[in-house]
């Protein structure tokens, strides 16, 4: 009787463990590092200070930006897991067209590829755990930033047991954004079926 109730603690234990997780939202840290083409960045709201939105669905964590940009956030070796949902926020005219790039520790670990108006595609990066460096960035789909209103929601990271730092963003640096895959190493968009 008495090994049972002793199982029963600990797994009473063990549960809580489970659940005590800490999360850190993206839109808890400082934004001042990071680097867009139009507007600030936004916690909780989108680049043009709506209620984030993508495709009809509404959310109440995230952070609003615009393409090009990019932030840059020190994981500290303490992060488990990042979870967010991509897309354009339906604020944006229909001229918008951006592309989502997670990088960690200088390995490209998500590419949405070019968004439209549409469904937030999800981001799920597990066994993060060691990662010393993360960059989100907001590529402008090859066709220049108008219109570019780019939602990172629901952004979260899930810490490891006991960690003993948080996830932080780093300072403005003044390397670009890398153009995507269709654009010249300048930026602009390449033409195609022209002389
Ligand atoms: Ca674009």
């Amino acid at each position: 009787m008495r090994s049972v109730r002793f199982l029963g603690l600990a797994i009473l234990l063990l549960t809580t463990r489970t659940f005590a997780a800490e999360v850190v939202w993206l839109d808890e840290l400082k934004l001042d590092g990071v680097q867009q083409e139009w507007g600030e960045p936004q916690a909780r709201q989108s680049v043009g200070e709506h209620p984030l939105r993508i495709g009809g669905r509404a959310f109440e964590h995230g952070v609003g930006t615009h393409a090009n940009g990019a932030m840059s956030i020190d994981l500290a070796g303490v992060v488990d897991s990042f979870e967010a949902m991509v897309g354009v926020d339906d604020e944006a005219s229909n001229k918008a067209s951006l592309a989502f790039r997670v990088t960690v520790d200088g390995k490209v670990v998500f590419d949405s590829g070019v968004m439209r108006h549409e469904a937030p595609r999800q981001v799920a990066l597990k066994s993060l755990r060691g990662a010393k460096r993360m960059q989100l960035e907001v590529l402008d789909g090859g066709d220049g930033n108008d219109s570019d209103h780019a939602d990172w929601a629901d952004a979260k990271f899930t810490l490891v047991p006991d960690a003993t730092a948080k996830p932080k963003t780093q300072p403005k640096t003044t390397t670009p954004a890398k153009p995507a895959a269709n654009q010249q190493p300048d930026g602009r968009a390449r033409k195609i079926n022209q002389p």
